[in-house]
């Protein structure tokens, strides 16, 4: 069972997703993610480089839907997002197949230039897609960037992931990685 504080956090991630607010997620709405990060990227449609990013959308949505839609309907209600998530972060062999994932897809999305580093530009710019606040992401990095490299690096980003996934202590970094919650810390 997710707490009252673990539901906030994924109703916040369920929130960013819903790019259309349409109230439930769609393949259009991982299509408009594709849209946007390609935009932000200066990326021309039917470039190369703007397929592959819809493509691997499409295979994000796939996954999600296969196991998140529970009722087959194409559309992934609240309900189902928060019970799926519940799925996912109790079983481990779930958790290894998937969340694990789409980590590691978030992060490659995250390093534009593929550095293997993530910058504050590239940290900054990935707010903005999601339409989450400036001064969230500027708080984020400086939590996440532990090290005080300047830059995140693979380490560090799905460390605050995973306290995203799985943390019930809201004192810890990366709970507010994808929106402010409630009472919790930053
Ligand atoms: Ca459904
Ligand atoms: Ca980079
Ligand atoms: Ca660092």
């Amino acid at each position: 069972m997710l707490s009252e504080f673990q539901k906030q956090k994924f109703s916040n991630l369920f929130r960013i997703h819903d790019l259309n607010r349409g109230g439930t997620l769609g393949r259009n709405d991982f299509e408009e993610l594709a849209r946007r990060i390609a935009l932000a990227e200066g990326w021309p449609e039917k470039s190369p480089a703007h397929l592959a990013l819809h493509e691997r959308m499409q295979g994000v949505w796939q996954g999600i839907g296969e196991y998140a839609d529970l009722d087959q309907d194409g559309q992934v209600t609240e309900a189902e997002w928060l019970e799926f998530w519940d799925g996912v972060i109790s079983n481990p062999i779930l958790y290894q197949r998937l969340a694990l994932p789409l980590g590691e897809v978030i992060y490659q999305m995250l390093d534009i230039n593929q550095d293997g580093l993530i910058s504050q530009q590239e940290w900054f710019a990935f707010y903005q897609v999601l339409d989450l606040p400036t001064s969230l992401a500027k708080e984020m990095f400086t939590q996440l960037d532990t090290d005080h490299s300047g830059t995140l690096s693979v380490a560090e980003v799905i460390t605050a992931y995973e306290v995203f996934l799985q943390s019930d202590t809201p004192s810890l970094p990366g709970n507010q990685l994808f929106g402010r919650l409630s009472g919790g810390q930053a």
